[in-house]
């Protein structure tokens, strides 16, 4: 077991049953011209979390520990995407419409595909979710327990939208959650500062949260 300096208190790590998930590192939440771009966000706040991301991902590959990604990702006939989803953000450039990237948040589009830096590695699990949280209509969770999993590190983004909604699913599941805070981003300072407080709240009422740094000096000790 690995104690984690982390809020509101060491988080314990399981090393043989602890994977790393990466939430939505995909062109559309971080190249000018995907999807969060549509939306008007300043997606150069999220691009700031690559290099911290891309360390953490070697840090679970160094130890040879099971990685996750996942990508918000529609069917291109768009079939698991609600009309209620589809009407809502930039009325003149909806989901499946085509950006500057091919079809917003479409499986398969160049937009949809995880930035190169953080690229997955065969082997690494790729889960597309039609949710924010990576849950919803996914089978995740099944594949998780037959890997034995109980602890989950997430990073990724955004903090408040699909990295939240995904560490509450997985808390409500029974995972031990930890987020590594410099390894998350929201195009809203604020939302970010507020989730990380709602998440180690009350006891780590979702879950805990740490440093890349604090995550790495562990392991090594
Ligand atoms: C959003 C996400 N923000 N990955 N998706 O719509 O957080």
């Amino acid at each position: 077991m690995i104690s984690v300096p982390s809020r509101p208190y060491p988080y314990t790590l399981d090393p043989a049953h602890t994977a790393l998930v990466v939430i939505d590192m995909q062109r559309d939440f971080i190249e000018r011209g995907g999807f969060g771009d549509s939306l008007g966000n300043d997606v150069k706040r999220l691009e700031a979390i690559i290099p911290t991301t891309a360390a953490l991902l070697g840090l679970f590959r160094a130890q040879g520990w099971p990685v996750i990604h996942t990508r918000e990702a529609h069917k291109p006939d768009l079939s698991d995407c609600p009309p209620a989803k589809i009407r809502r953000g930039n009325p003149s450039l909806h989901i499946g419409e085509t950006g500057a990237m091919g079809r917003l948040l479409v499986r398969g589009e160049p937009g949809n595909q995880i930035v190169d830096a953080l690229a997955p590695l065969e082997g690494e699990m790729v889960i597309d979710k039609p949710g924010k949280g990576m849950f919803w209509a996914t089978g995740l969770h099944e594949q998780l327990v037959e890997l034995g999993i109980t602890h989950l590190v997430f990073a990724g983004v955004t903090t408040e939208v699909c990295v939240q909604t995904s560490m509450r699913e997985a808390n409500d599941r029974g995972y031990e959650c930890l987020l590594i805070e410099d390894a998350t981003e929201s195009y809203f300072a604020e939302f970010k500062a507020a989730t990380l407080k709602m998440i180690a709240a009350q006891g780590g009422i979702v879950g805990w949260v740490t440093s890349l740094a604090a995550l790495e000096e562990a392991v090594k000790a």
